[in-house]
């Protein structure tokens, strides 16, 4: 058996009974898609997930990629290019391409479905995979020349990074110094040094496509301060002719470090040095314009979807294993006999903290899966366009920081819990959760750190939004506290849910007085630095709530027919993890809008030698 466990049967319930992605399956851009393509697909990843994917993630954890300076190169274990050339063959990246660059046809929620089962399996051969994904920015956003190379980019399955980040600009691109010098054959030198690129190098693909944030420099261009002084510029590892792709010299983009890190070691993670090795690194300005901030945004939305669903998938997993290990692991006696020492010993999810840590990682598990795949069904909205889909658009900005920010906390959190399901063992390396614990850190660091998506969350999905986006979820929940559903079943969460809504509402007031109140004295705002995380996690948690009860009310009406004995069971758990998540969780929020309610400034008055 391998470490990944997966979770079809909810990954479909969400998609086929909760959210109904059927109605919308066989038209416009989904057209070549139906019910049954999308179950399919689904079999089939797992099967890849839980087979030659899986297999190599344990084996390229304790033999990580090797750097080599002399050639600047990085070597990738066997069993992960194994794993990787099994994804590739299969051409599983189709998922990600829209038709006219050779999709499937299928919509976000089905890819985003069939993502967690390849990112919970193996994460790191997912981001090696980037290549095709990220032609499509390339394409979208490029000219004719771009979208041809776009092109090759796919047929000849190329990889691709992400290049922002440098020592002095994590959270704060703008400050990034890499500069770009134009050239009279309208191509530039990028000059500068990047840190931290994931698969910035590789021995998978023939080229790799960086596409690197710099400034850019020369006569009658305006230099701007910040991001907006950025732009995007294609530099590839190998030229390339520009008609066939055929490779040429090396370009001079070279890899100067692999760094050690505490996890998703298969991954690399380079300093990548452009321009200092007496090859200039040559690049091409995409889209022939200076938009670059705005253009790396479409890679980095897709990119948050992707952390936020990795985080995901790996609790669901660490849950999975948890819960195998204390259905068999026989410990104590049952708590009503603990005085006497002849009680039979009992299997540990008979006692109470196992069975509450149990409920609670699987609220979460399953809670968050809703939330991302919720969130990937206004990505289907707007694909197919009309009417709803600039609303869709916006409620799917409001909610990535939640899956991405909430998601990597929570995973985190709850996989420290499935560890500690395990006792001792957990801690060991026979068992995955360690790496799990290790791998999924990652998570709530890059692609912007939490505190980052918390003030994205609340100034620029909220504030800037002027709550459209907010008033859509709000109306969401509403309705569904209106509508009575269950037969008066549930009545007591559905009221524990309208409590936590108003909490909600009563933090977010408070920091939007804050923020009004910061006209008069600036240092107000730092009300709103010291509760945007709060805010972030507590809408999180009532998201959690909400959809968990929606489950509920579905499996309510399901068990009125005549289920199955296995799916009995499911429906039962939907209603038993929403109940507990509702009584456990959700009136914890109402501390929380009190501590927003009384913020004052002493934190931020006191002198830093205090800490
Ligand atoms: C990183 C990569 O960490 C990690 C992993 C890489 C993995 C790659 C692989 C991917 C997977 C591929 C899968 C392949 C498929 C597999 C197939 C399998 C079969 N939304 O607020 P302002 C824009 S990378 C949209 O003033 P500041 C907007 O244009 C490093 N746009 O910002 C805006 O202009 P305007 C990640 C947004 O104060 C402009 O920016 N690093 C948004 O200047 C300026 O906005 C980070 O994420 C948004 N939410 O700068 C950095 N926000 O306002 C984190 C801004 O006119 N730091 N824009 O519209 C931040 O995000 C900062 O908030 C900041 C602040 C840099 C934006
Ligand atoms: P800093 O920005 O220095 O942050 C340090 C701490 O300060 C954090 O807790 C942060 O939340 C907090 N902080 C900073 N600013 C604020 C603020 N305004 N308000 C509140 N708190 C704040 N980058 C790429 O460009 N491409 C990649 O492919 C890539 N892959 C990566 C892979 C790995 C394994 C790692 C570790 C990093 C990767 N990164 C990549 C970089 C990653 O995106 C950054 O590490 C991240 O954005 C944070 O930047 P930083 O590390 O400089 O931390």
């Amino acid at each position: 058996m391998g470490h990944y466990k997966s979770n079809v049967r909810d990954l479909e319930f969400n998609l086929f009974e909760v959210f109904n992605v059927q109605d919308h399956l066989g038209t416009g851009p989904f057209e070549q898609s139906d019910e049954d393509t999308a179950r399919s697909v689904l079999a089939e990843v797992k099967n890849l997930a839980e087979g030659v994917l899986g297999d190599s993630f344990v084996d390229a954890d304790r033999n990580p990629p090797v750097f080599d300076p002399a050639t600047h190169s990085a070597t990738l274990p066997e069993s992960l290019k194994k794993s990787y050339q099994a994804v590739w063959d299969g051409e599983w990246y189709r998922l990600f391409l829209p038709n006219e660059l050779g999709g499937f046809g299928t919509p976000p929620s089905v890819t985003w479905a069939a993502s967690e089962l390849l990112l919970g399996a193996n994460p790191a051969v997912y981001m090696y995979l980037a290549g095709p994904s990220f032609a499509t920015v390339v394409y979208n956003n490029g000219t004719d020349r771009d979208k041809h190379w776009a092109n090759l980019m796919i047929e000849r399955g190329w990889g691709a990074t992400m290049v922002l980040t440098e020592p002095d600009a994590g959270s704060d691109v703008g400050a990034g110094r890499t500069k770009a010098f134009k050239q009279e054959d309208g191509s530039w030198h990028i000059e500068g040094v990047k840190r931290f690129i994931t698969s910035a190098d590789q021995d998978l693909t023939e080229n790799i496509m960086h596409m690197v944030l710099a400034r850019p420099e020369g006569e009658g261009i305006e230099a701007r301060p910040g991001t907006k002084g950025l732009s995007l510029f294609l530099v590839p590892k190998f030229h390339f002719d520009p008609e066939s792709g055929d490779l040429g010299e090396r370009n001079g983009a070279f890899v100067t470090n692999v760094e050690h890190k505490m996890g998703l070691k298969a991954s690399t993670t380079c300093e990548l040095t452009f321009g200092q090795h007496g090859v200039p690194a040559k690049g091409w300005l995409l889209g022939e314009v200076h938009d670059g901030i705005a253009q790396m945004f479409d890679v980095i939305e897709y990119a948050r979807m992707m952390v936020g669903t990795k985080a995901i998938a790996t609790l669901s997993t660490g849950y999975l294993n948890a819960l195998s290990y204390a259905k068999e692991r026989v410990q104590s006696a049952d708590l009503t006999r603990m005085t006497d020492k002849t009680a039979p010993r009992v299997t540990i999810t008979n006692h109470p903290d196992v069975r509450r840590s149990l409920m609670l990682q699987k609220a979460y598990a399953e809670g968050l899966r809703a939330v991302y795949l919720y969130t990937a069904t206004q990505q289907d909205k707007v694909m197919l366009g009309g009417e709803d889909a600039k609303l869709a658009a916006k409620v799917n900005d409001l909610l990535l920081p939640i899956v991405k920010g909430v998601g990597s906390e929570r995973a985190y959190e709850q996989l420290a819990q499935s560890l500690q399901t395990l006792g001792g063992s957990g801690f060991l390396q026979e068992y995955p959760i360690e790496q799990y614990i290790r791998d999924a850190k990652i998570d709530s660091l890059y692609e912007g750190t939490t505190a980052i998506q918390s003030l994205d969350f609340f100034f620029r999905k909220i504030i800037r939004d002027k709550g459209q986006a907010l008033a859509f979820i709000n109306g969401e929940i509403q309705s569904f506290l209106d509508n009575e559903g269950g037969n008066g079943r549930l009545k007591e969460e559905r009221a524990l849910l309208k409590q936590g809504l108003e909490d909600l509402q009563g933090m977010l007031g408070a920091l939007v007085g804050f923020l009004t109140t910061s006209q008069e004295d600036v240092r107000n705002l730092y009300k709103v630095g010291q509760n945007s995380v709060r805010l972030l996690m507590t809408a999180g948690d009532v998201l959690v709530g909400w959809l968990l009860l929606r489950q509920a009310e579905v499996a309510l009406a399901k068990l009125g027919g005549t289920p199955s004995a296995k799916d009995k069971a499911f429906y039962e758990g939907k209603i038993a993890v929403a109940s507990f998540f509702a009584k456990t969780v959700l009136p914890e929020l109402t501390a929380r809008r009190k501590i927003a309610e009384s913020t004052d400034n002493a934190l931020m008055d006191i002198d830093e030698s205090v800490f």
